[in-house]
């Protein structure tokens, strides 16, 4: 994709970014989550300062605590002079500055301190979608000047992978209640997981969970870094503490080796993999070529006429000259 000039109201929108208006990078980071024509160009403009942001993924069941954690978290690491970034991925668990909405806690004190910047994203379109905006969106926080981006996101299956993949540090939060211990070896936590927090420690069988999940690291070989697995009670804020330090222990422990730069360069590749497919498979299907040659193909697959794999390879062939065909245009242009 070319990149454009950006019009006048964008320019002035990144220089107040650049002054450090929280306004503009809130309106910012709209357009990258709308996926704006200009979002590109955006992300292109701010990217030379991004780059020191400690990105961690929270996630866990519903209810697990997690928003009551990442906000225990803030406020220690504003103590500690940090400017964290907050983001709510799965919509069912916004970031309001509000009161209780519900049973479900909504940020604390951190809400109105003026160093967090916290900001939930709805769900649009597919789980790689959501991902992809997640990303983009840390990065206009990197660039922002903040220190440290958590991410929240339920753990239902493939959304917790993508942000795995896209953090530094990766926590899971189990509770007591619902047998969590045997279902994170299924859902293969075991392999995204940094930190385990065991939270609600309060509750009847934290003690037994703990032992749980010990017991399953137990199974497996740790030639490198070993998940602790940390008790907290969040909404005390007891066991916290502890929980910030393992995550500076394992941001110290993937620096001082060459795992962090892999790290970084398996996100990075997963990055741009999926803006090229999101980027390829947009104009692709906005081709209208395209649309009726699936349209037709569809019903010929029920005429019993055609495969899907036939139509498939049709329209592959179709999509590239498409390509070739948008391709010259703008060369042209
Ligand atoms: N007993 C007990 N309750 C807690 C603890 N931490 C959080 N809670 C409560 O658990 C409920 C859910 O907390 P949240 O922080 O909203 O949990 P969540 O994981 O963010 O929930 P979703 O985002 O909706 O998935 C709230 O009522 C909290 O007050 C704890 O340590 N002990
Ligand atoms: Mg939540």
């Amino acid at each position: 994709m070319r990149s454009h000039p950006l019009d006048d109201s964008v320019g002035a929108l990144l220089r107040q970014f650049g002054e450090g208006s929280k306004r503009a990078a809130a309106r910012l980071i709209s357009l990258v989550e709308d996926g704006v024509p200009e979002a590109l160009d955006i992300l292109e403009r701010l990217y030379p300062q991004v780059g020191d942001a400690w990105r961690v993924g929270i996630t866990g069941p519903p209810g697990a605590g997690k928003s009551t954690l990442v906000d225990k978290v803030t406020e220690q690491l504003v103590a500690a002079g940090e400017r964290p970034g907050l983001i709510a991925v799965d919509p069912t668990s916004p970031f309001t500055g509000g009161a209780l909405l519900g049973d479900r806690v909504r940020l604390g004190a951190v809400a109105n301190d003026g160093r967090v910047f916290f900001r939930s994203l709805a769900t649009r379109g597919s789980l790689g979608g959501l991902s992809l905006h997640t990303a983009e969106v840390a990065d206009v926080l990197d660039a922002f000047g903040c220190s440290w981006i958590l991410f929240e996101t339920v753990g239902v299956g493939q959304s917790e992978l993508d942000v795995a993949e896209k953090a530094h540090t990766t926590v899971v939060v189990l509770v007591p209640e619902s047998g969590d211990g045997i279902q994170a070896m299924k859902a293969g936590l075991m392999e995204i997981a940094d930190l385990f927090v065991v939270n609600k420690s309060d509750r009847n069988g934290a003690d037994k969970l703990e032992e749980e999940i010990r017991l399953a690291l137990d199974f497996k070989e740790w030639p490198g870094w070993r998940p602790p697995v940390l008790m907290t009670e969040a909404r005390t804020g007891r066991g916290v503490e502890e929980v910030l330090q393992a995550l500076r222990q394992h941001r110290s422990w993937l620096e001082e080796r060459d795992l962090l730069r892999q790290k970084r360069r398996r996100a990075m590749e997963s990055r741009v993999r999926d803006l090229v497919l999101d980027r390829l498979s947009h104009s692709l299907w906005q081709d209208t070529g395209m649309r009726a040659q699936l349209d037709a193909g569809l019903e010929a697959i029920e005429r019993g006429q055609a495969s899907p794999y036939g139509l498939a390879r049709k329209l592959l062939r179709h999509g590239r000259m498409t390509l070739q065909r948008n391709h010259e245009s703008e060369e042209s242009a």
